[in-house]
């Protein structure tokens, strides 16, 4: 459950008020934008990671969904931090929502008002508690990702996550943590939720903008760290078969983090255990979001700085 104090256009509210009208355009056509974020316990309080990434994003997003936002990035920011504070979390994950409000019906919508929240919450680990150092079981979705021109993937639009809810449906329908979808052209392009990496013989790939993908944050993230580790990555349409072939899959995503993929369609990825790269990247991965491993890049924004200091 969400965290006491939501923040909506401009002021704190408690959890119970912050409703919205049946007449809401964005429960009709998913008219929505959204984030998601996570702030990292550290021995000087809670840390953003990638803070100003994500509001970038999210208004990269509207201004793909043609929504108008009265709010600049560093407003945006400073309603993150505030809300982290609020609620005197350490740890948390952060749903920024944009979305087109409550007036007129019809598809166009833009008539409607622009309604902004940001709320926090509690949230372990998204598949699972042993996910991380386990890996997870997934399959290759009947569902794909929709075409480049029949939708925007650079956008984390909430309509668009139809498709998502699809694929990870199925997936646990049929015992899977996950789902991976297709292209168009039957080439791999992501998770429901979260983007995707290939290790085949020593070297790293993962599809690009072409497949349907979202940019994800988290995959930028490896990128840097595994160009800074020494590994050589490629961005190549990834036939299915080479799902099969891996010596090593894993996930990012914000609520996935680093998740190793132990089986793809009930076969094991490797040894059908975390691989060896997964671990060293997992291990600079959560070193820099816990504050224990210096962060060259600054990629942690820190809620309450010195509040922890004695
Ligand atoms: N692809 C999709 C479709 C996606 O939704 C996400 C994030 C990613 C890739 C990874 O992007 P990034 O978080 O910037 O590394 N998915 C968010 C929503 C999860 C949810 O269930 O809600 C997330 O991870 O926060």
């Amino acid at each position: 459950m969400p965290a006491e104090w939501i923040w909506k256009n401009g002021e704190f509210i408690p959890w119970e008020s912050a409703t919205v009208h049946v007449t809401t355009h964005a429960l009709h056509y998913g008219s929505s934008v959204f984030e998601g974020i996570r702030a990292y316990a550290t021995d000087n309080g809670p840390a953003v990671f990638r803070l100003r990434e994500h509001t970038r994003r999210l208004l990269n997003s509207c201004k793909i969904a043609r929504i108008d936002v009265p709010y600049s990035t560093e407003a945006l920011d400073e309603a993150i931090l505030e809300t982290i504070r609020r609620n005197g979390h350490e740890a948390c994950y952060i749903r920024p929502l944009v979305f087109r409000g409550a007036s007129k019906l019809g598809v166009e919508g833009r008539a409607n008002p622009t309604e902004v929240v940001i709320f926090t919450l509690e949230w372990g680990r998204y598949l699972g508690n042993e996910a991380v150092e386990q890996g997870v079981d997934v399959q290759v979705s009947t569902w794909r990702r929709p075409a480049p021109g029949t939708a925007a993937s650079l956008a984390k639009i909430g309509g668009q996550y139809v498709n998502s809810q699809f694929i990870s449906m199925e997936a646990h329908d049929n015992s899977f943590a996950e789902g991976i979808a297709l292209d168009v052209n039957g080439f791999v392009s992501e998770g429901a939720g979260e983007n995707i990496f290939v290790v085949y013989d020593g070297v790293v790939y993962t599809p690009g903008a072409w497949s349907s993908i979202l940019l994800g944050i988290t995959r930028d993230t490896a990128l840097t760290l595994l160009k800074e580790l020494g590994y050589e990555v490629r961005y190549q349409p990834i036939p299915r078969d080479m799902l099969y072939l891996a010596d090593e899959i894993f996930f990012t995503g914000t609520a996935a983090e680093i998740t190793p993929l132990r089986s793809v369609d009930r076969i094991p990825v490797g040894a059908g255990t975390r691989g060896p790269l997964t671990k060293q990247l997992q291990e600079m991965f959560f070193g820099i979001t816990s504050g224990q491993k210096p962060d060259p890049h600054g990629w942690l924004t820190y809620a309450r700085p010195n509040s922890h200091q004695k």
